[in-house]
């Protein structure tokens, strides 16, 4: 029998003693593993926490930035701050204190989007979500005019060249009044807020815009919060520009936006290469530092090559970032559009409608402005556990057959995928015990003979635009 998916559900958190196998459970080290969930209010979170989240294993989820943003029905209001009261149109202050509650109760921390960089970019004076009045470089009770950078290097004080690294750390992105994070007491204020995050139990940041700060300021910020503060910093590498991610490593993780770049044009070409399996990779940061992803919600509005709109090649794309052994991956979750700048489905006041995901599957097709649901697409949840038994088990060379690619995490799991049109047998050399084995990824019953291990090589047969794997815990009896 294939493990079913709800037996795979069970395996991960440790409920269900022998699945698939006659010799014991193997060992299983709860995988780091992220989730975004992009523009899901707290509410929402919370129930996934409990109901998909924790039970699938993941570790964090990354939430929308909480504070105080312009009104506006657009999803990226939340990266105009008006102030840093904890009330957005993705739930209140208690909402959001709940979720963290609910979330850890589940085994899932929450790392928040800490947007410091800048406050508004509208000329105009406005009120906020929360009621706050403000002007471009004005913020009643936190920043005044002199708390801004004023870069008079270009016109408007917009960047325009990003191979000038004054003008990206000292201008305003896409108009954003940009903080002057060199001052001690923008540094102080900014740092209260997420001192105030803290004490509402999240577990870190995502510091967006991090390329935009100096990296001293960035680390003057997040210097002085408590040891464990988890820090990811969003630094797009731009392989000709000056400011490179690695100067951000030493205040915290960097998102890796070269590992998406390397993977996605194999999906189309079907020319798999292994990647460099020292630890120097290439325009990569060490692994250790790196967080790595297919998609977010910037790059599936522009560069990713692959999205939910790619169905089962998505799916694959996250199955083999999963197996691999670089970086911390975060799964991305959103909603399908056809508008860059459509916003989440709301109520008529504009808070986001409350949404939790029922069973979906990879590949259904999705209509703009219902949300993707990746954390319950069986495939996912089946290599979180596939990830939990190989742990630190070293990544083996991979091995090729037409559109087919798959490796071995050394006696502890093989993976492969087919991203061409015909069923394709790989044989991938391994150190698992031999004997038949279970595919983890498949949502359908097992006949038991999906993978077969014999004479240290392993026999997998792969559908068309399909990914396989098994693992020390999917052995058949
Ligand atoms: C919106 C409107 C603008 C308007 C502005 C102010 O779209 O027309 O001028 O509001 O009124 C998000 C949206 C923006 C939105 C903004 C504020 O994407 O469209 O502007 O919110 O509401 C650079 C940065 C990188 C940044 C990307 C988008 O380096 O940090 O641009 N990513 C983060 C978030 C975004 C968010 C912001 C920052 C702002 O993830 O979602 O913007 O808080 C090369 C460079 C990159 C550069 C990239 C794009 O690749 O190497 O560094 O990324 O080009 O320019
Ligand atoms: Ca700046």
């Amino acid at each position: 029998m294939r493990v079913p998916f709800a037996l795979v559900a069970l395996a991960a958190t440790g409920l269900l003693a022998t699945a698939c196998t006659g010799q014991g459970e193997p060992e299983r080290a709860a995988p780091d593993v992220g989730i975004q969930l992009f523009q899901l209010p707290w509410v929402s979170i919370a129930d996934e926490c409990e109901q998909n989240i924790g039970p699938a294993g993941f570790s964090w989820v990354l939430t929308s930035p909480p504070q105080e943003h312009i009104v506006g029905d657009e999803w990226w209001v939340s990266y105009q701050p008006v102030s840093h009261q904890i009330e957005s149109r993705l739930g209140t202050r208690d909402e959001f204190a709940d979720m963290v509650q609910r979330c850890g109760d589940a085994g899932v921390d929450v790392i928040a989007d800490a947007v410091i960089n800048h406050m508004t970019g509208q000329d105009a004076p406005g009120v906020g979500w929360a009621g706050s009045s403000y002007e471009h470089y004005s913020y009643p009770g936190s920043f005044e005019f002199d708390d801004f950078h004023h870069c008079g290097l270009t016109p408007y004080d917009d960047i325009v060249d990003y191979g000038s690294r004054e003008q990206v750390q000292t201008c305003e992105l896409v108009n954003l009044a940009d903080l002057d994070t060199s001052a001690p007491a923008v540094r102080a204020r900014l740092g209260a807020y997420l001192d105030d995050l803290l004490s509402l139990g999240v577990a870190g940041f995502r510091i967006d815009a991090a390329k935009h700060m100096a990296a001293d300021d960035v680390a003057a910020i997040v210097g002085r919060l408590p040891e464990g503060t988890r820090i990811l910093n969003e630094v797009i590498r731009g392989p000709l520009e000056p400011i490179q991610p690695e100067e951000y490593t030493g205040s915290g993780e960097v998102f890796e936006f070269s590992y998406a770049r390397d993977l996605a044009p194999q999906f189309e070409s079907g020319l798999f290469s292994d990647p460099d399996l020292s630890d120097e990779r290439p325009m990569h940061v060490p692994a250790d530092r790196a967080i790595v992803f297919v998609d977010n919600h910037d790059t599936e509005r522009g560069e990713a090559g692959l999205t939910y709109r790619d169905g089962d090649l998505y799916l694959l794309a996250n199955v083999l970032m999963l197996a691999d052994d670089y970086g911390t991956p975060v799964v991305y979750s959103g909603y399908a559009f056809s508008d860059r700048d459509a916003g989440p489905p709301a109520e008529s006041d504009g808070t986001v409608t409350d949404s939790t995901c029922g069973a979906a599957s990879a590949g259904d097709l999705v209509t703009d402005g219902e949300r993707t649901c990746v954390q319950t697409w069986p495939g996912i949840v089946g290599m979180l556990d596939w990830r939990a038994v190989v742990g630190d088990a070293p990544r083996m060379p991979g091995v090729s057959a037409g559109d087919a690619y798959g490796f071995e995490r050394d006696g502890r799991g093989v993976v492969a995928v087919n991203v061409g049109d015909e069923e394709i047998v790989l044989e991938i050399p391994t150190a698992l015990p031999s004997g038949d084995y279970c595919d983890v990824v498949a949502a359908s019953a097992c006949d038991g003979a999906d993978i077969t291990v014999a004479d240290g090589v392993a026999s997998v047969t792969v559908p068309p635009r399909a990914a396989v794997a098994a693992h020390l815990g999917s052995r058949v009896p």
